[in-house]
């Protein structure tokens, strides 16, 4: 049985739950209302005050938050009170346009640090570990998340940052690390590189690794537990919530734990905006529920996800559990009008233990017909014949998932650079109407 960092809350009855839900969501909508111009405004166009918010249901009479919304009012058009009641500023990377800016009160900072403890303690740290955390420490919520978390936990944190892979290892070497975090890619080039340097992973001390921040498929995460014999967590979180943090996978690993007192939760159908009914996939869609410096309602997250129709879990929590995210409702492509979202793709891949962790998918239009070419590394050199193989079988099986013939390459070890944190599987280049 997992250790549990905050019983009380952690472990709240349902009813428990859903009061406090109510009361902390009247509160969030006055202070939203008192005090955003653009909430004011959105509540005036739909003619609802703050106190037609009587039940947890009358959450749909509110507004929606997108991303483009956040964008417009950037970079503080959405805090509740002045600058210099903040003290710290995180943000996207900016990379798809205007970075999204999020910021902190020291009380916001206190609910962070909290959220991601649960998640860490649930994960296996405890005050003993050596918690490496190879995160780049920036804007970029990931690190601090983590390092807070940890530190509350009372675990040593290595703040060894992102990068000199080489460093890391040796790192984890020296200190005996035992738990490790990060995106999720990068734990297996972390696993490349110390094959690289002949250091055996189960020769190291690490036992746990919490990861997240990108698609993370059970294929993917099964590959993690076996290179590196450590047990894998998966972590859950934005941005525009707080950073990592919003929910993980307990023991049981059959769904993630979504802290309910500090977000509410809804599972949209995309298209309708209607709720989809639980077990169903929807978009998820999150209100802040805690923060006061820049709470956020019913945020678009554009993540695909299913909530299970399980409430109380075997190792005690009682908060609701949502599946690992499927893609971004953004990410899924219709090719030769077939819809296909990564995810599917990594899960044939990482099947067969001669393929690498590395691959990306490319799609090119030849002759006005849609061309599925999808690159994958092999864990080891391949001869010409032994790539032709499998590349056949390859072809095969993702055939029968996507219905038509895609083109498969088998690159040698290390030849995809990966550019920016996070991997870049999709490379689209057909013409937008
Ligand atoms: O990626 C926060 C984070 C850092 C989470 C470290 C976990 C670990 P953003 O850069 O704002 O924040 O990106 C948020 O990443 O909407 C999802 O599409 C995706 N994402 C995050 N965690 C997961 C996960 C951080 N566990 C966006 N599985 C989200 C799948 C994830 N996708």
């Amino acid at each position: 049985m997992d250790y549990i960092f905050n019983k009380k809350m952690e472990t709240l009855k349902r009813q428990s739950i859903g009061d406090l839900q109510l009361k902390r969501l009247k509160k969030t909508v006055k202070n939203v209302y008192e005090n955003v111009p653009f909430y004011k405004k959105k509540f005036d166009e739909l003619k609802i005050k703050p106190d037609d918010i009587k039940t947890l249901e009358d959450v749909n009479k509110l507004p929606f938050t997108t991303k483009n919304d956040l964008r417009d009012n950037a970079p503080f058009g959405f805090l509740t009170t002045p600058l210099e009641n903040f003290c710290e500023l995180h943000a996207s990377s900016g990379t798809t346009g205007i970075p999204i800016t999020v910021c902190y009160t020291h009380n916001d900072i206190d609910v962070w640090s909290e959220v991601m403890a649960r998640c860490l303690s649930m994960s296996g740290l405890t005050k003993k570990d050596v918690f490496q955390n190879p995160i780049p420490y920036g804007t970029f919520t990931g690190a601090f998340g983590f390092h807070y978390g940890a530190q509350r936990i009372g675990a040593l944190v290595i703040p060894s940052g992102q990068g000199q892979s080489e460093r890391q290892i040796k790192l984890m070497k020296y200190y005996g690390t035992t738990f490790i975090s990060g995106v999720a890619s990068y734990a297996t080039r972390l696993s490349q590189v110390a094959e690289e340097l002949g250091i055996d992973l189960k020769d190291l001390e690490v036992k746990n690794g919490l990861f997240g921040a990108e698609m993370f498929t059970k294929g993917l995460k099964n590959r993690i537990m076996d290179s590196w014999k450590i047990d894998v967590h998966d972590i859950y979180g934005l941005t525009e919530m707080c950073g990592p943090g919003v929910s993980t996978d307990c023991d049981q690993h059959n769904g993630l734990h979504l802290w309910e007192d500090h977000f509410l939760l809804e599972c949209l159908d995309p298209k309708t905006l209607e709720p989809v009914d639980l077990e169903e996939e929807g978009e998820i869609v999150l209100t802040t529920l805690t923060k006061e410096g820049m709470p956020i309602l019913r945020y678009r997250t554009r993540d695909i996800a299913r909530i299970f129709d399980q409430r109380i879990c075997e190792c005690g929590r009682t908060h609701v559990k949502h599946s690992t995210i499927k893609g971004r409702s953004d990410d899924m492509l219709i090719i030769r009008g077939t819809n296909i979202y990564p995810g599917q793709i990594e899960s044939v891949l990482m099947k067969y233990s001669e393929i690498g962790s590395n691959w990306r998918m490319i799609i090119n239009t030849e002759k006005q017909v849609d061309q599925l070419s999808i690159e994958v590394e092999s864990k080891l050199p391949l001869s010409q014949m032994e790539s032709m193989v499998l590349e056949e079988k390859l072809r095969n099986d993702i055939k029968s998932i996507i219905v038509f013939n895609p083109k498969i390459l088998i690159l040698q070890p290390k030849s995809i650079i990966q550019e920016g944190l996070k991997a870049k599987r999709v490379i689209d280049n057909r013409k937008k109407e």
